[in-house]
């Protein structure tokens, strides 16, 4: 440790060298003084008795210099204006859209050509699955990379990357782009180092180290750690045998990564979306996920981006139990910000279990126990993603409301796979586990919540409720609301992948299906069901947008309503205050006005929602599935 505070002197003498290299950048000079100590001090702590942190220091302070000194003028009038405009992200106006490039428009170029639609919708943020160059498939999805300053060629080239940056800031959207920093491709150049992988020779470390590791995917990946040829050792694979795991405790990797970023943020990109970011840090005797370091890490690369290219923002993607999730937006360390946003896994998880038991004291229940997010940061609120979802619920969480958690969550895996009584859903089952026939569950929301099923008009209808009350509820929470490709138009599950080689073993490609260009055509058709979806998502978008009780900053709340089948969640920011009921029962269902504390139910309430509000003398009945905003 002696070394750390030799090392911090150090560093600080070259301070005076990164001002030179950036000279004449007033704003530069500001960022750097202002976050020079976030960078160091989780970097010292990190590397600082580690021969190869010298050298790998002073590549990155000539990275963050080089990346601000050419950042053209829009990008940093882009800084000037989020650094005055620091919840730029979390403002009601905010509505996210996430897609596949290849599967939404074919390549780059044709997603600048889909603009229109996305603004027709009222997107703000447009999340681009992984678009850089990956291995042949199978690469999941693109979450092998082999070359991180390069776009997938089939999608198009970093001219191309950068076309679409400024045509989204033209028409004021933001661009989040996918970054893999816990693994690369076996095929990667960094993979051929030694010193950029956790390899073991024998079976010792990694027998040891998987007494404690969960598998990620257990059924098609099993174990962590896969035999390589080419270095005759076993290397570390958390998640499929392609995907090597980065071994950060050597500085060179934390550079070469750090100047990926800034090669993103040079490009025009907006935010990055932090994969797998619990992995990062390995412990011997652990899981292997949230390690004290990962925070380090994640404080270190926000500050060399803060300096860098402030404009640019990270969304973590770290699905792990909230006390662990709350830290990556920022409650670490050295005073470091992490994330200034992040998944809120559990509010998704929560909304599809209240709409496959009706009730809603476990979804009540849960979010009261939410630690709350620290100032500056927000959720990323969404119903699906181009994952499955993973049954997260908790002995604690199932005890608070007198329920079993294990039983619970194998309800939702049969509920959501359609075998069990009643179900509405068709899924399937994403890594079951034979054991204790527990699993996840893929789907698209629109078979998920009984579009797939339904056998007649009124089936469908309710299915639409269903979808467009878990997007209400999302988008009422605040955060940034995300709508996942497709289900604005409610697309079903597509079984296309089972007949391609490379995916057919994973099931989360059931709802990764190609946009239907034909079914966005009927949109403006008031009874078709793209019509009803697309103008409920419209109205949801627009409420958000007129609400300001919907900033992030402001009160969010569960409010119990008195009846098991109605969920109520609470808003209040400056003085405004909304109260949204949501009925997640397929009858009707009555709150009483004392339940409403105040809050007056007028016609306006159900204009959101598009249906007449029913009054009774004492009480409001909601509609099969209908969301109420009443505003107090
Ligand atoms: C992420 O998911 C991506 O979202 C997946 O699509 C990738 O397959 C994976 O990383 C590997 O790149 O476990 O079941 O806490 O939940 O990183 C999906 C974070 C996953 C993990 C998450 C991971």
């Amino acid at each position: 440790m002696q070394n750390v505070h030799a090392m911090r002197a150090r560093v600080r003498a070259d301070y005076e060298a990164a001002l030179r290299w950036a000279e004449g950048d007033d704003a530069f000079a500001v960022r750097f003084e202002r976050f020079f100590t976030e960078l160091r001090d989780p970097l010292v702590a990190l590397y600082g008795d580690d021969a190869r942190f010298a050298s790998a220091w002073e590549r990155l302070l000539r990275a963050i210099a080089a990346t601000a000194a050419e950042r053209p003028r829009a990008l940093r009038m882009l800084d000037h204006e989020r650094e005055v405009t620091p919840d730029w992200l979390q403002r009601e106006q905010a509505v996210g859209y996430v897609t596949y490039v290849d599967k939404f428009a074919g390549t780059l170029a044709g997603v600048r050509k889909r603009l229109p639609y996305l603004r027709e919708l009222g997107v703000t943020y447009l999340h681009l699955m992984p678009l850089l160059a990956a291995r042949p498939a199978p690469n999941d999805g693109g979450y092998a990379v082999v070359d991180y300053g390069a776009v997938e060629p089939a999608l198009g080239t970093m001219d191309d990357l950068r076309a679409l940056a400024d045509d989204l800031r033209e028409a004021g959207m933001a661009l989040c782009v996918d970054l893999v920093l816990n693994h690369v491709a076996a095929e990667h150049p960094w993979a051929r180092d030694p010193a950029f992988l956790r390899t073991s020779p024998d079976r010792e470390q990694p027998d040891a180290f998987e007494r404690t590791l969960p598998d990620v995917f257990p059924d098609t990946a099993p174990g962590s750690f896969t035999w390589s040829d080419e270095h005759q050792r076993w290397v570390w694979t958390t998640f499929n045998s392609y995907q090597w795991d980065l071994d950060y405790t050597n500085p060179d990797v934390f550079v070469a990564m750090a100047e990926a970023m800034l090669g993103l943020a040079a490009v025009g990109v907006d935010v990055l979306r932090l994969d797998a970011a619990p992995f990062l840090w390995k412990r011997l005797g652990t899981n292997c996920q949230n390690q004290p370091e990962v925070h380090e890490l994640l404080q270190a690369f926000r500050a060399a981006m803060r300096i860098a290219a402030p404009a640019v923002a990270f969304k973590a993607e770290a699905i792990v139990a909230p006390q662990d999730l709350v830290p990556y937006l920022g409650t670490g360390k050295h005073e470091g910000k992490e994330c200034d946003l992040a998944y809120h896994n559990v509010l998704m998880v929560l909304l599809w279990s209240a709409l496959a038991s009706g009730r809603v004291e476990l979804m009540t229940s849960t979010l009261l126990a939410m630690p709350p997010v620290p100032p500056g940061a927000g959720w990323l609120t969404y119903v699906r993603c181009h994952d499955d979802i993973g049954w997260a619920i908790t002995p604690d969480d199932a005890a608070r409301v007198g329920e079993d958690a294990y039983l619970h969550r194998r309800f939702l895996a049969d509920w959501y796979a359609g075998e069990f009584p009643g179900t509405f859903a068709r899924g399937g089952r994403f890594q079951p586990d034979p054991r204790t026939g527990e699993a996840r569950t893929s789907g698209t929301c629109g078979s998920l919540a009984g579009l797939e099923s339904a056998p007649d008009e009124p089936a469908v209808e309710l299915a639409i409720r269903r979808v467009l009350l878990l997007h209400a509820i999302a988008f009422a929470h605040g955060g940034l609301p995300l709508i996942y490709m497709g289900d604005e138009l409610g697309l079903l599950n597509d079984a296309s992948y089972r007949d391609e080689p490379d995916k057919a073993d994973d099931n989360r490609w059931m709802h990764r299906p190609a946009m239907d260009w034909d079914a966005a055509a009927r949109r403006h058709d008031p009874d078709s069901v793209q019509g009803r979806l697309w103008a409920g998502l419209r109205r949801l978008i627009a409420a958000r947008r007129a609400t300001r009780a919907i900033h992030v900053q402001g009160v969010v709340e569960p409010h119990w309503t008195g009846n098991e089948h109605v969920f109520g969640l609470l808003r209040e920011q400056a003085g405004e205050r909304l109260l949204v009921l949501g009925n997640f029962t397929p009858t009707p269902q009555a709150v009483t006005s004392e339940a409403l504390r105040g809050f007056a139910v007028d016609a306006a309430a159900g204009e959101v929602d598009g249906r007449p509000v029913e009054l009774h003398e004492a009480a409001v009945v909601l509609a099969p599935y209908q969301h109420l905003w009443l505003h107090g």
